[in-house]
């Protein structure tokens, strides 16, 4: 075995070891990302109404350009507040329970999103 040999088979396990790691990874991220996509825009929820099921999350992108939103829950079950949601931040809501849940907007009061969980 030529010494070059011995350093591509001594190398071949570290790189497949690596490859498989970076995959289980990239697995792990694609599994978390939200799959539920909502828009602020034009000061209303798009769409309007989503179903998911409990344990899964929504991520609420604010498209307006030039609007401040505040995305809030205020059930029983639980709560959330966004905080100031400044154009193009995106805020991710996790729904740890199943029911019908409001998604308000507390700088416009028009502004409200259905959520189901299932
Ligand atoms: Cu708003």
């Amino acid at each position: 075995m030529s010494l070059r040999d011995a350093a591509r088979r001594a190398r071949r396990p570290l790189a497949v070891g690596v490859a498989a790691v970076t995959l289980a990874a990239l697995g792990t991220l694609v599994g978390a990302a939200p799959q539920y996509s909502i828009s602020q825009k034009g000061r209303e929820f798009h769409p309007g109404e989503v179903t998911i099921r409990r344990g899964e999350a929504i991520q609420i992108v604010n498209d307006d350009a030039d609007l401040l939103h505040h995305a809030y829950i205020d059930s029983d079950k639980f709560s959330f507040d966004s905080g100031d949601q400044k154009p193009g931040s995106i805020t991710t809501i996790t729904f740890p329970a199943t029911g019908d849940f409001d998604v308000l907007c507390a700088i416009h009061p028009k502004m409200r999103l259905v959520v189901h969980v299932q």
